[in-house]
Formats: structure tokens, C-alpha cells, sequence
């Protein structure tokens, strides 16, 4: 499926809409999600055009990747939330009700979760 550069963090990558940023890098960007679900809760997206896991893993740059799992890192750590504890979660498709179809990680914390999948 070809990518929707329509998408709403396609428009906050464009500057089109605003958002609360944590970080940024040259092939990343975080901003607080818009309906928290939890005290933390960030995401974490590439800045290409990348629908979801499969598609980053298939094209992405060595470059990219790294820069992406570093992210999650550091936004966990200005979030304060490094050492007590956080989820990643992304959610692919529609089996993984995906409603963004740009790769982003949750990144939920900041008090203690339920058991995994509740
Ligand atoms: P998902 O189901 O994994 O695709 O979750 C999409 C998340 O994106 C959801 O938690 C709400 C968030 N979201 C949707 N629109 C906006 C927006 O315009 N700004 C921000 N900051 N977050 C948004």
C-alpha cells in the first residue's frame, strides 16, 4: 500500500499543524500524543514517509533505524520516565488498529500499567 502524505503527521512533520515537541533529529521527530492515555505518553516517528514497521524495515537507511530506537531511548529519559518504566507500542494495520498510517511508537508511561495486552 503506497504512503498518504495526506496523513495527519505528515501535516506536523510539514509544520501544517502544531504539536508539543520533545526532540528532534535529523531523521526523527516526538511530540506529546493529543489524547494522552496515560502521564507520558509521547510518539516517537520517522521523518520518512514510512507507513508502519514494515515498511521502515523494508527501505529504511541503517541511518534511520538507529536513529529511531535511539530516539525512543532519549525521549524516555527527558520524559523522566527512564528508570521507572515505560511501554512501546506500535500498532500496525487494521488487525493493530492503526489509525495514523505513519510509523509512530507510543511511548506510555509515567505510572504503572496493567498486565500486557489489557
Ligand atoms: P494509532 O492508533 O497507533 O494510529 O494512534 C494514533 C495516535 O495519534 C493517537 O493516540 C492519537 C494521536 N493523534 C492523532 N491525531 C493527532 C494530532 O493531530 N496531534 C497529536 N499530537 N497526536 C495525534
Amino acid at each position: 500500500m503506497s504512503y498518504d502524505s495526506n496523513n495527519v503527521f505528515a501535516k506536523i512533520l510539514r509544520g501544517e499543524i502544531p504539536c508539543k515537541k520533545v526532540y528532534e533529529d535529523d531523521h526523527v521527530l516526538a511530540f506529546d500524543d493529543i489524547a494522552p492515555q496515560a502521564p507520558v505518553h509521547t510518539l516517537v516517528i520517522p521523518k520518512g514517509p514510512y507507513r508502519s514497521v514494515n515498511e521502515v524495515a523494508a527501505s529504511a537507511s541503517e541511518a534511520e533505524l538507529a536513529a529511531l530506537l535511539r530516539a525512543i531511548g532519549t525521549v524516555a529519559k527527558l520524559k523522566g520516565c527512564d528508570q521507572s518504566g515505560y511501554r512501546v507500542i506500535t500498532n500496525i494495520g487494521d488487525d493493530g488498529h492503526q489509525e495514523v498510517p505513519h510509523l509512530h511508537f507510543h511511548i506510555i508511561g509515567g505510572a504503572p500499567t496493567g498486565p500486557m495486552l489489557s
